[in-house]
């Protein structure tokens, strides 16, 4: 049983992960580039190398010196966290033949996941229901898609099998488009991926992009920790998510975890995954892809259901049994990421870069900030632009709602400019508000301006919000004297409504 981690990644899940080592009392070794001299996962390991010059492909990419390193230092496992090599099958593979623990699924679980239509191939016959498309796993001619694209209708998407999260993906609206969106289509993917094959999916117009948590040991055991809503992207980045999901009922969520536990099983998955559903009006769902990681968002998935995800990656890794079964597994509350990230909402998204020379990070109830930066730290343009995540619990989602709206107020960087004020102008949205969003309404019917003019109506809106409070929590109560109905009089429930209501 391995008693030091090697984590390969830097940032907040860096961080994140050490945290983690550090209360089950593993010692860490840390990996860096010359770009994260300074950072805060450096300084938080027992130890930490150097791997290379900051540009990715001589850093975080570099498998075989991590894997060096991870020999010399006496680690006996290397977690990958999420991007740069913890969706790589040939890694996974090298770590194993290392002799060290792999923190994630097998080799074969990534690459089946890691290629679309073999996943989808899978999920068809473990019963997974998938949006409807071409169904074959080799490689399909343009004139074989042709073929095929009436059958499945237009609209549809073109997808990239090495894809996922939208990469070489595009909209066809009729035959006539299909040619040179293949071609672009399978251009990008090869500039990407090294891969041009490509497959069609109907495209799902007003659904919902949900996704379910899972963990599976070593034994075959496997549970879901019910799902996230990841619907507010755009151009396939997260921006916020939230969990339980707005448009969830209690029978969806169960059938949408028996058929995720069904999924895992389908390939042996062991360690933490996640399968993305799109969810539509009429409460379908499709499975969309599966991902072998642990997931930026997981954060809001551990507030409302009280498991701390990365610990129980690290006991599997270590060959113990789930700690939990799937009825131990109940949902407390609601809670809402906002990913802060470097860049200008009011100049389209623009990356911004610099030494951020103040930051004053909320706290306070119902809080969590998980970040890689402290004051004085220089953002540069060689990753990701996220800075940190802001994650909140509530009681009930409106009170989430509250205290999120609190803390973006709270927040407060000077050096580079950040994404805050469209969080704040979302929690203003009434869409927001009201849960009713899919995936189109950050791009297509969202306005940055639109709102944030009206400062006034702030307290307004928190004003509705707190009265959404008071109300979900006098339904509550009513459910409570429901429940005791026998010895409920009207003098009881009178009494009782005053109260509520005063
Ligand atoms: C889709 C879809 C609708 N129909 N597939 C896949 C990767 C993820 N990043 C976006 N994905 C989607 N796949 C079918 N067949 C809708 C999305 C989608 C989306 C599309 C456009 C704009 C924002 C989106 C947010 C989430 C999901």
């Amino acid at each position: 049983m391995f008693t030091k981690v090697l984590i390969a990644n830097r940032g907040e899940i860096a961080v994140r992960i050490l945290r983690a080592c550090r209360e089950l009392g593993i010692k860490t070794v840390a990996v860096y580039s010359t770009a994260d001299r300074q950072a805060l996962h450096v300084r938080y390991a027992t130890e930490a190398y150097l791997l290379g010059p900051a540009p990715s492909s001589e850093s975080y990419l570099k498998g075989d010196k991590i894997i060096e390193i991870a020999l010399k230092s006496g680690a006996g496992a290397i977690h990958p966290g999420y991007g740069f090599l913890a969706e790589n099958a040939a890694f996974a593979q090298e770590v194993e033949d290392a002799g060290l623990e792999f923190i994630g699924p097998s080799p074969f679980a990534i690459s089946s996941m890691g290629d679309k239509a073999i996943a989808r191939k899978i999920m068809l016959e473990a019963g997974v229901p998938v949006v409807p498309g071409t169904k074959g796993t080799d490689r399909f001619s343009d004139e074989e898609l042709l073929k095929l694209a009436p059958e499945i209708g237009f609209p549809l998407l073109i997808k990239a099998t090495a894809g996922g999260g939208g990469k070489g993906m595009r909209e066809v609206k009729s035959i006539e488009e299909m040619p040179s969106a293949l071609n672009s289509a399978r251009g990008e993917a090869m500039s990407a991926f090294g891969e041009d094959n490509v497959y069609l999916e109907k495209l799902l117009l007003g659904a919902r992009h949900i996704e379910i948590q899972i963990l599976a040991d070593k034994f075959g055991n496997v549970i879901h920790l019910n799902e996230r809503e990841c619907s507010l992207q755009r151009r396939h980045q997260k921006l916020l998510e939230e969990a339980p999901s707005p448009a969830m009922t209690e029978e969806l969520r169960e059938r949408m975890g028996e058929v995720a536990v069904q999924a895992a099983k389908a390939v042996g998955y062991e360690s933490a995954g996640t399968i993305e559903c799109l969810v539509d009006k009429d409460k379908n769902f499709y499975f969309l892809e599966m991902n072998t990681r642990l997931q930026v968002e997981h954060p809001i998935t551990e507030l409302v259901t009280g498991v701390d995800i990365v610990m129980e990656q690290i006991r599997i890794a270590r060959g113990r049994q789930l700690s939990l079964a799937q009825e131990d597994i109940k949902i407390n509350g609601a809670a809402i990421e906002c990913r802060i990230n470097a860049e200008d909402p009011h100049n389209n998204f623009m990356p911004s870069t610099g030494h951020i020379s103040h930051a004053v990070l909320p706290t306070g109830p119902g809080v969590r900030i998980d970040t890689g930066v402290y004051s004085g730290t220089e953002i540069t343009p060689y990753y990701d632009s996220m800075i940190s995540k802001l994650i909140v619990w509530g009681e009930n989602r409106a009170q989430a709602i509250l205290r999120m709206r609190r803390a973006l107020a709270e927040y407060r960087v000077v050096g580079v400019r950040t994404n805050i004020p469209f969080h704040q102008t979302m929690m203003d949205s009434h869409r927001f508000l009201g849960g009713r969003y899919d995936t189109r309404f950050v791009e297509e019917e969202f306005d940055m301006e639109e709102i944030s003019e009206g400062k006034e109506t702030h307290l307004d809106i928190a004003a509705i919000i707190a009265t959404l409070v008071k109300h979900e929590q006098t339904e509550r109560s009513a459910h409570v004297v429901r429940r005791n109905a026998r010895d409920t009089s009207n003098w009881k429930w009178l009494s009782r409504w005053e109260r509520l209501s005063k």
